[in-house]
């Protein structure tokens, strides 16, 4: 496999301490212990899936990040304003119980749980380019499902012409959504046919582990042709609906973020070009891509668009 060169966590841990602890919460979880669901047994040890299909949608041969940058650099600003805020302060995040709500122009609005929402299709592994609209990039191999299958299940209205994700704004565990950093909780949307593309993923876990919570667990959107901020992390709320919704970076800068955010390298940022990006673990600088190199899969999505006003 591609990603195999990537170390995983699992490297890192002596493999002799990792099976022994997960051999460990087994037998807990046999007894009926504290780790009964399969989920709990996940959060310290293995996944609570099984080997995740390789998919025909990991469109690159980039060598993924390493595991340790992509854990340690990034933007969460629930957990403050820096790269490194995520790392150090996420562990405050309590993922389970976890539930997502999807509501709104649905014939049939569900409350998720966890364990019901990992087993709504199978798992795939794919490694996908991300780009941050700050001009930094990585290769991650992400695990999750299609966002469509979900959506799917609830079966959307006529009506229903966007799909709006509404991330956790807890005080308690996130200290910085005390803060007017952005407006919270933090929201994202999608236009329908967009959540509906085959690529637009669900993503549960990375690089063959339990999403870290840094990184947006334990349920969060993967968009790979769009900037890293569409990609909203650690969902409650999934709300279909006829209008397009306002976000919280297009009411932090409606002049800087649009409601479409591909990735475009004509039309830079206000205040900075868009036209290269550094790979997080590199020196030197790439050229961009057009939808970050997802043109052949989703450029038929905006036809007839001008993407200059529709930014
Ligand atoms: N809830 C929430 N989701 C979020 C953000 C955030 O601040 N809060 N930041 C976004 C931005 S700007 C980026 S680039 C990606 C970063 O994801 P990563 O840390 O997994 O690389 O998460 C996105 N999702
Ligand atoms: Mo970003």
């Amino acid at each position: 496999m591609r990603f195999s060169t990537a170390p995983k966590p699992s490297e890192i841990t002596p493999p002799a301490v990792w099976t022994a602890r997960r051999e460990t919460l087994r037998k807990l979880a046999a007894l009926g212990g504290l780790a009964a669901s399969p989920w709990a047994l996940a959060q310290t040890a293995s996944t609570p899936w099984g080997t995740p299909r390789s998919s025909p949608f990991s469109l690159t041969d980039d060598k993924p990040t390493p595991f340790s940058t992509v854990t340690s650099y990034g933007n969460f600003y629930e957990f403050g304003p820096d790269k490194d805020s995520p790392a150090k302060h996420a562990h405050r995040l309590r993922t389970q119980p976890w539930q997502i709500r999807v509501e709104g122009e649905v014939l049939k609005p569900t409350t998720f749980g966890l364990d019901t929402l990992l087993k709504l299709a199978a798992m795939e592994e794919r490694v996908y380019r991300m780009r941050c609209v700050e001009g930094w990039s990585a290769v991650i191999p992400w695990i999750g499902f299609p966002l469509g299958e979900l959506i799917r299940r609830v079966q959307p209205t006529g009506n229903a012409k966007y799909v709006e994700f509404i991330s956790l704004a807890d005080p308690e565990q996130m200290p910085y959504v005390r803060l007017p950093l952005l407006s919270w909780p933090y929201t994202e949307a999608l236009r329908l046919d967009e959540a509906l593309h085959p690529l637009t993923l669900l993503a549960f876990g990375m690089y063959g582990e339990v999403m870290p919570k840094q990184n947006g667990a334990p349920v969060r959107l993967v968009v790979p042709w769009k900037y890293g901020f569409k990609s909203a992390k650690s969902i409650v709320r999934i709300r279909l609906v006829e209008q397009q919704p306002q976000t919280a970076w297009m009411k932090a800068g409606p002049s800087e973020y649009g409601f479409y955010s591909n990735v475009n390298p004509d039309v830079p940022h206000k205040r900075w070009s868009q036209s290269t990006e550094r790979r997080l673990g590199e020196f030197s600088k790439r050229k961009t891509l057009p939808f970050n190199g997802y043109a052949e899969q989703v450029a038929q999505l905006y036809s007839g668009m001008d993407l200059r006003t529709h930014f």
